[in-house]
């Protein structure tokens, strides 16, 4: 692979992404190579490349220095690039088979050229498309106890795990997601959207002194704990799924924070599917009940084969671990579940829904099930008890 580097940062344009794709060794020279720009998330630019005559494709991602989904108001510095290729190296090491590979990183023009995963698709489009994916759940529990047991304490060691902590402090990000999921939905921010006629629902969650206490209780898990190094923004839109293959993208929030983050933004995810979507919701509860189950038993033998901390390896304390991380899982997927419905960045789940109150019925579950979750945290000990309150707002 050519070791090119940029000097100056600027955003790329479709024929500047086929030059830098040719500059690289991943094509033949006699590749006729078109591109197009496929980002439709909030921050990046995606560039999909192909070789006309066959062959393989590669995909190239830029951050911009602001966040797309707002516009140039919102500056951003592009660092961000730098750890997400850094996270996709190290979770493709921990879980090859469900981390893209990665071929080229450059700090300065903010760029990680990586594999080709068009034949998938995006899991959220799919699922709203009646996808199924009948093994995303048991694939999403192997990444989970992979990524989150070998980048702890346990799995790494104290003093490595401390220079992880510091490879990976991701300030702006993190900052977006103590705005955007801790704070903002939780009092009448300028970044919240929401129709007219969930303003009395919304107001009565703003009035919620008992749910906004225990909301700065998960924020400050949020801000202090670096248990593991976490994708961050594991939601549907960042897993590309298929009926074989499931590959989790687009680690850019990465950072050292609480286990059960990522966890519950898994939970959340699939929950918006059980509301929205009445006809697979049994298929769905299934999902989330493989995804804990396959993460409890990887993580658990994890824990008793390849722990570096002799004096924690009991049975006792990973009993404990993973009490905490199920609790701290149910909360964040509580505010998940209710940032998505009320603040910026929404969920194609519950907005494509065409019938007015149909989609205001599935909102208004999704901020009841979301407060639930929140305040009853403690109390939600295992899967049946959590499919419990699931059902009770169904
Ligand atoms: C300004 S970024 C908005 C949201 O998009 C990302 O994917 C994260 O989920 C973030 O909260
Ligand atoms: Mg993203």
């Amino acid at each position: 692979m050519s070791q090119l580097k940029q000097t100056s940062y600027e955003p790329l344009t479709e024929p500047a992404a086929i030059e830098l794709a040719l500059s690289l060794t991943i094509f033949t020279e006699n590749a006729e190579l078109s591109c197009r720009e496929i980002g439709d998330g909030n921050l990046n630019l995606v560039f999909h490349i192909v070789d006309v005559k066959g062959g393989k494709g590669v995909i190239i991602k830029q951050a911009l220095p602001y966040a797309k989904v707002v516009g140039e108001s919102w500056p951003l510095t592009v660092k961000r690039a730098k750890i997400e290729a850094d996270a996709l190296k190290t979770f493709g090491q921990l879980a090859p088979d469900y981390v893209p590979k990665v071929y080229f990183t450059d700090d300065v023009l903010a760029v990680t050229v990586m594999e080709d995963l068009s034949h998938l698709l995006i899991a959220r489009t799919g699922f709203i498309n009646g996808e199924t994916y009948p093994l995303i759940s048991k694939h999403l529990g192997e990444y989970l106890a992979k990524t989150l047991f070998y980048t702890s304490d346990y799995g790494l060691g104290p003093a490595a795990k401390k220079e992880q902590v510091q490879k990976f402090i991701n300030p702006e990000l993190c900052k977006i997601t103590e705005d955007l999921i801790f704070t903002d939905p939780y009092f009448d921010a300028d970044t919240n959207e929401f129709e007219d006629s969930l303003r009395t629902d919304v107001e009565a969650l703003w009035q919620d002194a008992e749910l906004k206490f225990h909301v700065n209780v998960l924020k400050r898990s949020f801000l202090t704990e670096a248990e593991v190094l976490l994708h961050g923004d594991l939601h549907t839109g960042s897993i590309f799924a298929g009926n074989s293959d499931t590959k989790v993208i687009d680690p850019e929030f990465a950072f050292y924070g609480p286990a059960g983050f990522d966890i519950g933004q898994v939970f959340a995810n699939l929950l918006f599917e059980v509301i929205a979507n009445d006809s697979k919701r049994d298929h769905f509860i299934r999902h989330i009940k493989t995804v804990w189950s396959v993460f409890k038993d990887e993580f658990s033998r994890l824990w008793n084969t390849e722990n570096k901390v002799l004096s924690a390896k009991t049975d006792t304390f990973l009993r404990y671990n993973l009490s905490k991380f199920f609790e701290d899982s149910i909360g964040f997927a509580g505010c998940e579940l209710i940032r998505r419905t009320i603040g910026l960045a929404h969920v194609a789940d519950l907005d494509s829904i065409e019938d007015e109150q149909i989609r205001l019925a599935a909102k208004r579950k999704t901020l009841e099930l979301g407060k639930i979750l929140i305040k009853q945290r403690k109390e939600i000990t295992d899967v049946p008890s959590f499919i419990e309150k699931v059902h009770g707002v169904l």
